[in-house]
């Protein structure tokens, strides 16, 4: 057992001063205690890690449907960003039945070659992140903290309330498709198992997932991947560079899905904090006992169980990093998120680099926190601006530059 363990000091003399020796699990030793010295070896790491994940952590989903079994219909498709652009919204329905549909809406410019896209969840609906009256009101549960929502649904005065975290005319000028579409549409937030995807997967007389089966941000990451199936079928969009984006609970649901499903071309993780990019066992900001009390839905009951016991965990977060290897992963925080750990997101880039350097990349860049709004632009990049926890048009600067450096080589 000790074999697999490493002092996070001793990967680089210069990490010393920057990160502490928490004993978090060493991403290149097998189960067994056996080194992963070859690129060829990792193949049979990255399963034994996705497995621990899957068993431990967010619970382990069903197969994703494959794209021929899902069924898209275009809402609208139209003009858009002063001609600059379009703006879609589709309807995806995929199997088994009982399964609720997903609304998917994507602005994306009008180049007539195959465009890199982002795609990523929302918290308020699509009818929050644009002011326009086509776009669908859901009618799903939304958190009633939604300006224009009343009773935990959305009314007309909720359209373009959240329209600061999706700058789409932004991605348009970048040359960059965005999509988004609302976690609320797969899975309500809330700790009920009857009104979401789950019950549409659960045995006779079910009522919960059971321990190591997917919970809600696993639901949500599903969401994702259908999205993303989705995009990689269009003619508009270069199906080798869709690009995933969340921001806080949906960071740790965009990190969740790039790692399962390696046809992502790079992950970009917004302030996605404990359970999401921050080492579990730093003990800074949100500990384990906080978000299972918190969310108890959000991962698989199991982890429950490390409340308090993070340094028996199987896996530490910079593994979680580590399956996106080899493809590029940027991680960024806000310096007053302390609850996010931004230390403790920086130090899983750091340990997550071995591996990204094993398979043949430059890895991680830095060995100490750049300074505030400087963009490390290494296969795993890192930024870290002033101010509070949110994702804004400046954020998607840095999304988009990291993008442009990573993918437009
Ligand atoms: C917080 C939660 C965090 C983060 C955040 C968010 O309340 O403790 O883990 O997910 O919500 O999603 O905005």
């Amino acid at each position: 057992m000790r074999m697999r363990f490493v002092l996070l000091a001793s990967l680089s003399v210069m990490t010393i001063h920057a990160i502490e020796p928490y004993g978090i699990p060493d991403p290149l030793v097998m189960e067994n205690g056996k080194p992963v010295r070859e690129a060829a070896q990792w193949p049979a790491r990255r399963a034994e890690t996705l497995a621990l994940f899957e068993s431990g952590v967010y619970g382990k989903s069903p197969a994703l449907p494959p794209w021929e079994q899902c069924q898209a219909e275009t809402l609208f498709d139209k003009e858009a960003f002063a001609g600059k652009g379009r703006l879609r919204e589709v309807i995806i329905h995929f199997p088994p039945s009982g399964t609720p549909p997903l609304h998917l809406l994507i602005a994306y410019p009008k180049t007539g070659k195959p465009v890199p896209s982002f795609v990523g969840l929302n918290f308020m609906g699509n009818h929050a992140a644009i002011a326009d009256s086509q776009v669908r009101l859901s009618p799903a549960w939304i958190p009633s903290r939604g300006v224009g929502v009343v009773d935990n649904r959305a009314t007309e005065a909720a359209r373009g309330t959240d329209a600061a975290s999706w700058p789409f005319a932004l991605a348009i000028e970048r040359g960059y498709a965005m999509a988004t579409l609302y976690h609320g549409d797969i899975d309500p937030d809330r700790p009920d198992w009857k009104e979401g995807v789950h019950a549409a997967f659960f045995a006779a007389g079910q009522m919960e997932p059971g321990a190591g089966e997917w919970a809600g941000l696993a639901a949500w990451a599903w969401a994702l991947r259908i999205a993303g199936s989705y995009l990689m079928a269009q003619p508009e969009f270069d199906p080798r560079r869709v690009c995933l984006m969340g921001h806080s609970r949906n960071g740790k649901t965009a990190l969740w899905a790039g790692a399962q499903d390696e046809r992502f071309a790079l992950v970009v993780s917004n302030q996605s904090g404990c359970g999401g990019a921050a080492l579990s066992r730093a003990g800074r900001g949100e500990q384990l006992a906080d978000i299972n009390t918190r969310f108890p839905h959000w991962f698989t009951s199991r982890f429950h169980a490390y409340n308090g016991k993070e340094a028996e965990l199987p896996v530490d977060q910079h593994q979680l990093l580590a399956l996106i290897a080899p493809r590029p992963v940027l991680v960024c925080s806000a310096e007053e998120d302390l609850w996010a750990d931004p230390q403790g997101e920086f130090e899983a880039c750091v340990a997550a680099s071995p591996v990204y350097r094993l398979l043949g990349t430059d890895g991680f860049g830095a060995t100490a926190l750049p300074p505030l709004g400087e963009l490390v632009r290494t296969t795993i990049g890192y930024h870290i601006r002033p101010g509070k926890h949110a994702v804004t048009a400046e954020d998607w600067k840095v999304f988009l530059d990291f993008a442009d450096a990573r993918l437009l080589k």
